[in-house]
C-alpha cells in the first residue's frame, strides 16, 4: 500500500498537470554547455565514491583525505581526514589567479544604492572581520548568531566565521525576536551580528532593536557587532555593543584560516519540522562544500563570465548553498539584492537583470506565480535578453507558472532548472542538467549524478507506478551530519521510516517512464508558505501560548500565489468571547512568537475540534473545511457531529 497522503496529493497535482510537455535543450546552449556527456548519470553510478572525489579534488586541501567515505548508517563521513578552509577556498584560491579583480558580488540595495565587492576586496574585507571575531574571543568551535539584512557584511561575516572555524547560526531578518532568542539560545552562540536596520518595501526593518528584546534572554551572548546600513536609531549597549566599521578601520588585513577537518561544523541553520520546536541543522566542511560546488557548477551551467542572481534570503538554505558558498567556490560573479520585488515598480527584478546583464536566474514558485499575477507588461518593459538559464526552487511549480516563465522571462529560449532539496540535504538531489536533459513542466527531473533516490511504499517497497513517499538510499556529500544537540531526533526523524539506510525527506513523489521525479508535496505535518518552512505544530503552540487559547490546530490551505497559507482552528477558554478583535490579536501573536511569514491567513473559532477515538486531531478534515470542500472520510471520528458543527459553524463565519 502506498502513502494515503502522497496518494490524495497525486489527484490534487495531476489536475494540474494539463499535458505532459516535453521541452529539448536548444542546440545553441548544448553546444556550450559544461556537461553534454549523457552518459554521466551511469558513468557516476558505477563508482559514487570517485565521482564525488573528482569534484573535491578541484577544491583546495591543506591535507589530502584518506578515505572519501565512511557509512556507518546513519552517520556518514565525507573525506575523511582531509583538512580544508571553507573561506580558504572561496577567496584566497581566486586571490591568486586572474579572478582577483573580478566582481564577487554585485550588491544592490532597496533605495537603489550600490556596492561591488571583487573577490580581492571580499578577500580583505574578510579577513579584517575574521580578526575582529578572535579579538573578541571568538574561537575554533563557537557558535555565532547572524541576523543581519541582505548586505554584503552578511556574506563577509559568514565567510569569516569559516575562517577562524567559527560556527554560524544566520537568522532570517524577518523572524522575530522571540524566533531570533530561542536560536541563540539553542545554539548557546556568544556573538551576534545584527544591522541597525535594513529596508523592505520601503520601510526600516529595525534589526537591533527587535535583537534587544531577544537579548534579554539570551545569557550566553557576550558580545554584540552592529553594522550600519543606515543612520536608523537604536540603543548601544557599553561594553557589549560595538560598531562593525569602527573595528574594521582598525582591524589586521590577513588571518590565517583555520585548518579545519572535513567533518568539522561549517554552519548550523534552523528549519522548521514536526515538532514545536525548529531543528539546528547541521553541516560540515569538506562534504557540503564539494556538494554544493558541484552542484553550482553542474546545475547552473555556470562559467566564469556568467552574472549569477538567485533571490533567496542567505537566512534561507537556499540563500547559504546557492548565493554564498557554492558560487564562491566556483569564482563566479554574484548578484545580491536587499529589498521587495515589488518596489518601487513590480518590474523591480527585471530591472537588475537589465542593469547587470544577469544570465542566470533562479527564484521560487511563488515569486513567479506573484510576477504572472502582476503581468507580462512588467518583464516586457525590460531587456531580459542577457538571460540564458533560469531556475525555481522550494515548492512544486505548477505548469501554468512553468510555462508563463519559460515564455516571459526564458522567452523560449532559457533552459529552466527545477532544483529539489531541503535544508537537510544542504545540495540540489533532484534536478536536470541543462545542457543534456529536456525538461517537463512540474518535474523536477532525475537524481543528480551520484545521487540515488526512489519511491517507496509504507512498507519499502519501491514502485514504477503511482505516487508515494520519496527517499534517498545513498549518502551524499552535504547531507546533514545532525540536529544540533538532539542526536536522537536525528535519527528518529529521517533514518527510521525504513531501514537506517535510508532517508526519509518527507515529501511524497512518483516517476515517468524517462525516471524524471515529480514532487507531490510534503507527505508530514510541515508546511510550505510561499517557499517558506513551518511546522503546523510550530504555529499551534505558538497559538497556545497565548492566555485565552484553549487548543489549536493548524493546516495549509491552498492558495494562488503562495501555494499554501496558514488556517487555524481554534478553541477559546471558558469565559472568552471569540471574534474579530480576537482573530486579528491572535494572528499578531503568531506574529510576535515566530515571524510575519507565520502569520495565519484566517483563524476560524471553534467549540471542538475533531479528534480520532486516540485523541488526534484530524487535519484532513480541517484542510477539507477550510478549503470548502465534500468532507472526507469521517468514520475514524471520536464524535462525528463536531465536524459536521464545525462546518456549518466554519460557513456562517466565512459568510
Ligand atoms: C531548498 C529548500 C524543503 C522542502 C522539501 C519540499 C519543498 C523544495 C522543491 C520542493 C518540489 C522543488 N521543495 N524544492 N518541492 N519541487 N523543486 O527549499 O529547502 O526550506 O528546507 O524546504 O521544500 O517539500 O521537502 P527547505
Amino acid at each position: 500500500m502506498s502513502g494515503k497522503k502522497a496518494k490524495e496529493k497525486e489527484a490534487t497535482i495531476s489536475d494540474l498537470l494539463i499535458e505532459e510537455r516535453k521541452f529539448e535543450v536548444p542546440d545553441e546552449f548544448r553546444k556550450k554547455a559544461n556537461i553534454k556527456d549523457k552518459d554521466i548519470y551511469k558513468k557516476a553510478a558505477a563508482n559514487r565514491e570517485k565521482f564525488w572525489a573528482g569534484f573535491a579534488e578541484e577544491l583546495h586541501w591543506f591535507k589530502k583525505w584518506e578515505k572519501v567515505l565512511d557509512w556507518k548508517p546513519p552517520h556518514a563521513r565525507w573525506f575523511v581526514g582531509g583538512k580544508l578552509n571553507v573561506s580558504y577556498n572561496c577567496l584566497d584560491r581566486h586571490i591568486t589567479t586572474w579572478r582577483k579583480n573580478k566582481a564577487a558580488i554585485i550588491w544592490e540595495g532597496e533605495p537603489g544604492d550600490q556596492r561591488t565587492l571583487t573577490y580581492r576586496d571580499l578577500y580583505r574585507e574578510v579577513n579584517k572581520f575574521a580578526n575582529i571575531l578572535k579579538k573578541l574571543g571568538v574561537k575554533k568551535g563557537d557558535r555565532v548568531a547572524i541576523y543581519l539584512p541582505m548586505i554584503p557584511e552578511l556574506v563577509i561575516a559568514m565567510l569569516a566565521c569559516a575562517r577562524i572555524g567559527a560556527i554560524h547560526s544566520v537568522v532570517f531578518g524577518g523572524f522575530s525576536a522571540e524566533a531570533l532568542r530561542d536560536r541563540i539560545n539553542d545554539a548557546r552562540a556568544r556573538v551576534l551580528i545584527t544591522a541597525d536596520g535594513g529596508y523592505r518595501r520601503g520601510s526600516i526593518i529595525p534589526l537591533k532593536h527587535d535583537a534587544d528584546h531577544a537579548l534579554l534572554e539570551t545569557p550566553s551572548i557576550q558580545h554584540v557587532i552592529i553594522v550600519k546600513r543606515g543612520d536608523f536609531p537604536l540603543h548601544v549597549k557599553e561594553g557589549r555593543d560595538h560598531w562593525w566599521h569602527y573595528h574594521m578601520e582598525e582591524a589586521e588585513s590577513y588571518c590565517e584560516p583555520e585548518e579545519m577537518d572535513s567533518e568539522d561544523i561549517l554552519f548550523t541553520l534552523y528549519t522548521s519540522g514536526t515538532t514545536g520546536k525548529p531543528k539546528g541543522i547541521i553541516h560540515t566542511t569538506g562534504g557540503y562544500l564539494t556538494g554544493v560546488y558541484a552542484t553550482t557548477n553542474w546545475v547552473f551551467d555556470l562559467k566564469d563570465d556568467d552574472v549569477y542572481w538567485c533571490m533567496a534570503d542567505i537566512g534561507w538554505v537556499t540563500g547559504h548553498s546557492y548565493v554564498v558558498y557554492g558560487p564562491l567556490a566556483c569564482g563566479a560573479t554574484v548578484v545580491m539584492y536587499e529589498g521587495a520585488p515589488d518596489w518601487p515598480d513590480r518590474d523591480r527584478s527585471w530591472q537588475i537583470v537589465e542593469k547587470y546583464g544577469v544570465t542566470i536566474f533562479y527564484t521560487a514558485p511563488t515569486a513567479i506565480r506573484a510576477f504572472m499575477k502582476w503581468g507580462t507588461g512588467w518583464p516586457a518593459k525590460r531587456d531580459l535578453s542577457s538571460l540564458r538559464l533560469l531556475g525555481t526552487v522550494g515548492e512544486p511549480i505548477n505548469p501554468e507558472a512553468w510555462m508563463w516563465y519559460h515564455k516571459n522571462i526564458g522567452q523560449e529560449r532559457c533552459p529552466i532548472v527545477d532544483t529539489w532539496w531541503q535544508t537537510e540535504t544542504g545540495m540540489i538531489l533532484i534536478t536536470t542538467l541543462p545542457g543534456i536533459d529536456s525538461t517537463k513542466p512540474g518535474f523536477a527531473g532525475r537524481p543528480f549524478p551520484g545521487i540515488e533516490a526512489d519511491i517507496l511504499t509504507e512498507e519499502g517497497v519501491s514502485i514504477q507506478k503511482g505516487g508515494s513517499y520519496l527517499a534517498l538510499t545513498q549518502p551524499w556529500p552535504a547531507m546533514l551530519r545532525g540536529i544540533y544537540g538532539d542526536p536522537e531526533r536525528y535519527v528518529q526523524q529521517y533514518w527510521t521510516k525504513w531501514d537506517k539506510k535510508t532517508y526519509f525527506p518527507g515529501d511524497g513523489a512518483k516517476r515517468d517512464k524517462d525516471g524524471y521525479f515529480l514532487l507531490l508535496g510534503r507527505v508530514d505535518d510541515v508546511l510550505n508558505v510561499a517557499g517558506h518552512r513551518l511546522g503546523t505544530m510550530e504555529v499551534e503552540s505558538a497559538l497556545v501560548d497565548h492566555p485565552v487559547v484553549a487548543e489549536a490546530a493548524v493546516v495549509g490551505i491552498e492558495h494562488e500565489i503562495k501555494g499554501q497559507v496558514i488556517a487555524a482552528f481554534v478553541t477559546v477558554k471558558e469565559g472568552n468571547t471569540p471574534g474579530g478583535e480576537l482573530q486579528d490579536e491572535l494572528k499578531e501573536h503568531v506574529v510576535r512568537k515566530i515571524g510575519a511569514i507565520a502569520r495565519p491567513e484566517k483563524i476560524i473559532f471553534s467549540a471542538d475540534l475533531p479528534k480520532t477515538r486516540s485523541g488526534k486531531i484530524m487535519r484532513r478534515l480541517l484542510r477539507d473545511i477550510a478549503e470548502s470542500k465534500v468532507l472526507g472520510d469521517t468514520t475514524t471520528l471520536a464524535d462525528a457531529t463536531t465536524v459536521e458543527k464545525l462546518k456549518k459553524h466554519y460557513e456562517e463565519q466565512e459568510s
